[in-house]
């Protein structure tokens, strides 16, 4: 069986976790946090992060967009999470791009302040990086916002995709750890679109930890 590595508090193994509940994919899980274990994080992988999806045979992924290019090869085009043409193609990647550029920006916010002295954080630098995370986070909710109201659509239409799957862990990672990205009232259609995803079982299923 396939193992994947990371906590769902890390938003790009938590996507990962959910897509492969979403496409019936039997996996484990190693639950491993690098803040903690910075080893076995740079035993796992060359560049020491998460997640990491081993491979039945042992080989191992890195970099969940290159992890989720693996499932959806895996799974085959009838069952992929990101359509497999033209404009809507293009349009799930940079969606993806945008939710994951987000995460960037703001986990480099995070450790800004969480892995530097006190005296050595410059805001300056860390209200450009949330500036940054605010502005993918508009563009999100624009696009959710071109959703039919309360009909259950997804940012690309009828069906659901990884756009949706990286939007929305995006928001629930953001609540809870960097809050005041992400306050009431400010993003209404990408909020509603993260609650109805939020509801469904698979992501249930890999519920955040606490920090
Ligand atoms: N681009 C990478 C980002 C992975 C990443 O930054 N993971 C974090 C956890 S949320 C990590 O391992 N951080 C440890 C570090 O960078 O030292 C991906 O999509 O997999």
């Amino acid at each position: 069986m396939m193992k994947l590595i990371g906590r769902n508090l890390s938003p790009y193994t938590r996507r990962v976790a959910v897509a492969m509940t979403l496409l019936d994919v039997p996996h484990s899980r190693e639950y491993l946090s690098v803040t903690a274990d910075p080893e076995r994080g740079l035993e796992l992988n060359p560049v020491g992060r998460v997640p990491v999806l081993e491979l039945e045979d042992g080989e191992r992924l890195i970099e969940s967009a290159a992890i989720l290019d693996y499932l959806m090869d895996l799974v085959g085009p009838a069952k992929s999470l990101v359509p497999a043409h033209g404009k809507a193609r293009r349009d799930c990647i940079q969606l993806m791009a945008i939710g994951s550029g987000v995460l960037d920006k703001a986990v480099n916010a995070i450790y800004e302040v969480r892995r530097r002295p006190a005296e050595k954080v410059h805001e300056p630098w860390r209200q450009h990086l949330l500036r940054q995370a605010s502005g993918g986070l508009a563009a999100l909710d624009a696009q959710a916002a071109t959703r039919k109201p309360n009909d259950g659509t997804w940012l690309l239409g009828e069906q659901l995709s990884l756009a949706d799957v990286t939007a929305a862990v995006t928001v629930s990672f953001l609540r809870v750890m960097v809050p005041e990205l992400v306050t009431d009232g400010l993003y209404p259609a990408l909020y509603a679109l993260t609650e109805k995803a939020e509801a469904m079982p698979a992501f249930r299923a890999h519920p955040l930890e606490t920090p």
